[in-house]
């Protein structure tokens, strides 16, 4: 189905009741294959909250699941920041929309939210198109609007509001997407709100189009004041018997708009344990580095700022763990091997190919492999399995002649590593236990100072500085 016709029906007001809203709903029931019912059932709201909207939903997206999962910032005090703007209406007017959209859930609480404008930030505020560095591509004009994330961890990513920029976001008029309504509801999310049932709440999970003076439902106060009472009702009410109440009281089905992507859960490996050994390390199309262990991964950022972990199955569905090895190929595609499999994925995270690796061009000999990463200075993809390498050329998808040969001999490090990186500032990464090397650039040499400590240098674990930019490359 094309979505975006549906752009244009979203401008003005709809009322859910009207023959063009049931309309739109009944042609996004036939699209996801589910009852047409014409009204927002149970199926519609997990179709909503599923792949399509960049959303994927846990497992089996039934209503209700995560309800007891909420997070909420610790502190009373948040900051946001505008990263930046979108085209078309004027800058000082989106300042202003953010300020109202907080204000909103703020006279409903006892948060207190300021703007900055350098610095960090509780809340980062970006307009962003399709594939922008978190797993959660935008999908054009129309579908999904924005998303934004929940309170989680306090750090990192927590909080942070994503709009999709190739909406055209209005203000005061019917045309477009009204900015005012979907910041209120981003930021809902952004403080720990999930969607609501209630068709008047602002936390419904369909843009209902533009009305010019938007306020907060009842639904909307009971759900805030749930998470952050003001302390004149705190009294009478505590965060407990507050949410039981709205549960009780209200219609309000709580669906998760975001899986569980902050929380660390409690099986996952320790970061900064020295027992720790990564299946692989690479960078994937965001410019993020992927360091993978088991069924786990985190995301590391150009200033090594660390996120997650996250399930790497719920994003790359079909892959098989633990994984041996992956790799950004030369067409963009994240390519994941492991025993005599391997999966090749785009930017979109869908997948285009997959088999034995045989058919990605690689002897059977490197079944179970160790490591890859393609050599800035040639171009050329090298696999390391045991104590032996291969080269291999991406566009012709062979192994060249010759090969393999001694790892040792040729790049003077050890045999039997982990997992290797072409990393962003092209220089080549190599993980071996709890340590890794650097090589010099362009020779297949061990950079001076070599090797030191993954836990140390990639994730932080023995500085404050965690979330503070480092200039120094690992
Ligand atoms: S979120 N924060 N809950 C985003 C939410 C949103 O974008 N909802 C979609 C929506 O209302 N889109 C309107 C335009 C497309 C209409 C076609 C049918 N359709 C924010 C918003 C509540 C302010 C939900 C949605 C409706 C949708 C979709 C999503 C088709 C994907 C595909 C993540
Ligand atoms: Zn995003
Ligand atoms: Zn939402």
């Amino acid at each position: 189905m094309d979505l975006e016709e549906d752009n244009d029906k979203v401008g003005g007001a709809l009322s859910p009741n009207s023959v063009e809203f049931r309309a739109s709903i009944r042609k996004l029931q036939r699209f996801g294959n589910i009852p047409v019912t014409g009204k927002i059932d149970a199926a519609t709201m997990k179709l909503i909250n599923t792949d399509r909207c960049g959303l994927k939903d846990s497992t089996n997206g039934v209503i209700g699941r995560f309800s007891l999962q909420g997070t909420t910032w610790k502190k009373r005090d948040l900051t946001y920041r505008i990263l930046n703007y979108t085209r078309g209406i004027p800058r000082y007017t989106q300042r202003r929309i953010f300020r109202n959209a907080f204000h909103l859930w703020q006279s409903s609480s006892d948060l207190r939210i300021r703007e900055v404008y350098s610095g960090n930030a509780d809340i980062l505020i970006s307009f962003v198109r399709q594939v922008h560095g978190d797993p959660y591509p935008f999908d054009r004009a129309g579908g999904t609007l924005a998303h934004a994330f929940y309170p989680h961890s306090n750090k990192g990513l927590s909080g942070d509001a994503h709009f999709d920029d190739d909406e055209t976001f209005t203000t005061g008029t019917s045309d477009g997407i009204n900015l005012d309504w979907v910041a209120v509801h981003e930021f809902g999310h952004s403080l720990g709100l999930e969607h609501s049932g209630v068709q008047e709440s602002i936390m419904y999970p369909w843009y209902k189009g533009y009305i010019p003076d938007i306020k907060l439902s009842n639904d909307d106060i009971q759900g805030i004041q749930a998470l952050y009472p003001k302390p004149t009702e705190r009294k009478v009410q505590t965060p407990a018997t507050a949410k039981a109440t709205t549960k009780a009281t209200t219609t309000r089905p709580r669906v998760t708009p975001r899986p569980d992507v902050v929380t660390p859960r409690p099986t996952v490996p320790d970061i900064c344990s020295s027992t720790i050994r990564y299946d692989t390390v690479f960078v994937g199309p965001g410019k993020w580095t992927y360091f993978v262990v088991g069924d786990s991964f985190w995301l590391v950022d150009r200033a090594l700022r660390r996120y997650g972990p996250w399930t790497i199955t719920k994003f790359y569905k079909h892959i098989k763990t633990p994984l041996d090895a992956a790799y950004l190929n030369k067409l963009g595609n994240v390519v994941f091997f492991k025993g005599s499999e391997f999966w090749e994925y785009d930017s979109a995270r869908k997948l285009k190919g997959s088999g034995q690796i045989r058919q990605y061009g690689l002897p059977s000999t490197l079944e179970n492999m160790d490591a890859v990463f393609t050599w800035a200075k040639n171009g050329k993809t090298y696999f390391f399995k045991d104590k032996e390498y291969w080269r291999y050329n991406d566009n012709s998808r062979r192994t060249d002649p010759g090969y393999p040969k001694n790892i040792r001999k040729a790049w003077r490090f050890p045999d039997y590593i982990n997992a290797a990186v072409k990393w962003l500032n092209n220089r080549t990464y190599v993980f071996r236990g709890r340590q890794y090397l650097k090589l010099q650039k362009g020779k297949a040499r061990v950079e001076r100072y070599y090797p030191k400590v993954i836990a140390d240098k990639w994730m932080k674990c023995n500085s404050k500085g965690r979330g503070i930019l480092d200039s120094d490359d690992p």
